[in-house]
């Protein structure tokens, strides 16, 4: 008989080390489930060889199929139940394996053990989403985008459920189903699918002015970024991190990407709606097969306890971000997507992220909307998964050990052995036992803040100040990007039925954040803006700063030309040689140059050889890529200057500021397409060697920005 289990240590050094991991360790642990069919006989869930997959059972080659048929009936039952309720929000999504390593500096501030040890790869399972459209949406509608990020740490699972944009629409969870019910497709037709631009939504944010500030994010060109890899990410609400000694630090959380950050055009993301539905997914996906892997820095901005009031706004406001002028963003480690999933629908789809799941070392802010949060996504999972083991299913496991009493409930995968499901026990000596906290691997314990206060249902003062930061925000976007935004409320408004919804729009909330920024959308629509911003001052709130750089999507820019992709258009008696020396440079600094031709027949280069074609002129459209460069050679000059579609393929990249290469007589091209050769990001030389410099440098800054003003002359 075992002994009483309150005379013993409660932990041993076995359970130490069973709890290490590595950067491989979720992947083995999803070994176990993996499938591979390749040499095995076809079956029934039960194991019966199958010889028939064709035909049911009937009475007679023309009968009825009889009830009988239990390889049909199990074949039909299971396909009748293949779909489970897709996510309220967030519904379409991709995602990506990889691992997060720490820098020194984050374990000064959080004793969690994945920060400790600078060698030590903790896998990571990050999910991007888009917000408002259902599972089969596109992936380029204006909207938000989820970042969310599972740690399989030695500790449990610690989910950082982000979002591409660093404030939210709304400051207590209260008001999360009005919001969604308001963005989402409208009730009665369910239009429409993946976008804002519609009165519910305008209806429902001009009446809430604390969502002024974030409706400002979306309308900017950060709701549509050109690829994952290419979008910050950020925590939102502020958190805690606790370190060793027991001292909690206030903490915003930051995804930056090592390869700066890049959007789409409206235009472009609008097209790409119809050209490729699933252009982000499809890129993560390429880019990740190809070995491409996509990185960020985590980062953090630690403000101390006492500085929590230190602000001119409140820490614990979601509408509010911290300016990185005040506290800069420190880098506590890299995070590295490089493995695609194996399976769509037990992975991605089957996924659980909540901002609930913590380790020690990791805690939360009162921000209401974050509580509120903390409540949401178990409730939700219980439904969308089936009840409560969804944490069995293989993504949702923990590399480490989890034992406890939980017991039964559908699909329970676990056989738990023994007697006891109760705590404490003496008859299996006590375990599963608790593990009181420490400075390292102890037991979870929530920071002991002190809250003395009357039980409300209010809003802090302090939550007052609607318009302050929207006023940051503006000020701190250049030229072009103020431009396309007063273009985005514009479009959005014009979406809008009902006169009302709009002119509240733009006379009530628009002088608020800026009087030019009413005006110009108020132009559109005929209506005047009040000559004075009209909410109440301690609505419009202060702001110590006049802009922040990094608020500006231009801030971040990439270093190199890696994973771009150039168009080549080339048709038969192109100059051969020089389309492989331009692809040449290209790869040889990680960019990709890609064949693009009238058809998927071989091209015939006059130097007598031939060319294999990456893709159609309609197969991959110009707003699939990130440059254009036109071949030489006298007779495919002429083919794709005498077609329809060549011309568009250049006048559309002229159109999304895209750098464009002619070479040799490829400038006929972009004449027969209205193109001046050369001009502002169009260059034209006689071979790559004479042209390479100024292209590389041009598809470097992404875009072409100082041609915006005339891109929409452009008729494409
Ligand atoms: Fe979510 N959110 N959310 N959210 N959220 C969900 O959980 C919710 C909010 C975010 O790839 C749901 O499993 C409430 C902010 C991401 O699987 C649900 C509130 C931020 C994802 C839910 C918010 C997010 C979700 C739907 C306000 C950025 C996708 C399905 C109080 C910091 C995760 C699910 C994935 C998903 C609730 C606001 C990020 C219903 C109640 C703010 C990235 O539980």
């Amino acid at each position: 008989m075992a002994k009483n289990p309150y005379t013993q240590p409660n932990r041993d050094e076995a359970h130490d080390t069973e709890r290490r991991t590595d950067a491989n360790s979720k992947s083995d642990n999803l070994e176990t489930y993996r499938s591979d069919a390749t040499g095995h006989d076809l079956r029934t869930n039960q194991g019966t060889r199958i010889a028939d997959n064709h035909n049911s059972l009937k009475a007679g080659e023309r009968g009825p199929t009889l009830m009988e048929d239990f390889i049909f009936r199990e074949k039909m039952n299971h396909f009748d139940h293949e779909r489970i309720p897709e996510r309220i929000v967030h519904a379409r999504g991709a995602a990506a394996h990889g691992y997060f390593q720490p820098y020194e500096a984050a374990a000064r501030y959080s004793k969690a053990g994945l920060f400790q040890d600078t060698g030590k790869k903790t896998p990571v399972f990050v999910r991007f989403s888009t917000v408002q459209g259902g599972r089969g949406s596109n992936d380029t509608v204006r909207d938000v985008r989820g970042f969310a990020t599972k740690f399989y740490t030695d500790e449990g699972n610690w989910d950082l459920v982000g979002n591409n944009m660093p404030v939210f629409f709304i400051q207590d969870a209260m008001k999360f189903p009005d919001l969604v019910h308001a963005v989402k497709p409208e009730p009665h037709n369910e239009i429409p699918q993946g976008q804002s631009a519609h009165d519910t939504f305008w209806d429902f944010v001009s009446l809430m002015p604390e969502s002024a500030h974030m409706v400002l994010w979306t309308m900017s060109d950060r709701a549509f970024p050109r690829h994952y890899r290419y979008m910050e990410g950020f925590g939102v609400h502020t958190f805690r991190l606790i370190d060793r000694q027991g001292k909690a630090r206030f903490v915003k959380f930051h995804w930056k990407p090592l390869a700066g950050t890049h959007s789409l055009i409206w235009d472009e993301a609008q097209k790409l709606w119809g050209r490729d539905p699933d252009f982000n997914r499809r890129e993560m996906w390429g880019d990740i097969e190809n070995g491409d892997a996509l990185e960020w820095e985590l980062g953090i901005q630690v403000v101390e306890e006492e500085d929590e009031h230190a602000f001119d706004f409140d820490i614990l406001d979601p509408t509010k971000l911290i300016p990185e002028e005040q506290v800069p963003v420190t880098p506590i480690g890299k995070m590295v997507l490089d493995r695609n999933p194996d399976n769509y629908f037990a992975e991605t789809e089957q996924v659980a992220f909540n901002p609930g799941n913590v380790i020690p070392g990791i805690d939360f802010s009162n921000d209401p909307l974050l509580q509120g949060r903390l409540f949401s996504y178990l409730d939700t999972q219980m439904l969308r998964l089936g009840g409560p083991n969804f944490h069995e299913i293989p993504i949702n496991q923990p590399v480490c050990p989890f034992h406890n009493h939980q017991r039964d409930a559908p699909h329970r995968q676990t056989i738990n052995k023994g007697q006891v499901s109760y705590e404490p026990n003496s008859i299996e000596d006590g375990w599963p036992r608790e593990t009181p906290p420490a400075e390292e691997n102890g037991g979870f314990e929530s920071y002991q803040e002190r809250i003395d206060a009357h039980k409300v249902r209010a809003r802090s003062e302090s939550f007052g100040d609607h318009y302050s930061q929207a006023r940051l925000f503006w000020h701190s976007q250049s030229d072009v990007e103020k431009e396309h935004i007063i273009a985005a409320y514009a479009f959005e408004l014009s979406k809008v039925e009902r006169p009302w919804i709009r002119e509240r729009v733009i006379k009530e909330i628009l002088p608020n954040i800026d009087m030019e920024l009413a005006r110009r959308v108020g132009e559109v629509h005929g209506v005047k803006p009040p000559e004075h911003p009209p909410a109440p001052s301690e609505e419009l709130g202060i702001t110590s700063l006049d802009a922040s750089s990094a608020l500006s999507l231009m801030h971040r820019g990439q270093p190199d030309i890696r994973y771009r992709k150039v168009a080549i258009l080339a048709a038969d008696g192109v100059d051969g040689d020089q389309v492989e020396a331009l692809q040449k440079r290209l790869e040889a600094e990680g960019a990709q140059g890609l064949i693009i031709a009238p058809s998927m027949a071989p091209v015939a280069t006059v130097q007598g050889g031939t060319l294999t074609p990456d893709a159609m002129l309609n197969g991959l459209p110009s707003v699939t890529l990130d440059a254009v460069a036109v071949a030489p050679g006298d007779d495919s000059v002429k083919a794709l200057a005498g077609s329809g579609l060549g011309l568009y393929y250049v006048q559309e990249a002229y159109k999304h500021l895209k750098p464009i290469a002619a070479l040799g007589d490829g400038a006929n091209v972009l004449q027969a397409a209205g193109i001046e050769v050369p001009e502002d990001g169009v260059f034209s030389a006689q071979t790559v060697d004479d042209l390479y410099a100024d292209f590389q440098e041009a598809i470097r800054g992404h875009r072409v920005w100082s041609r915006d003003a005339k891109a929409n002359d452009m008729p494409a």
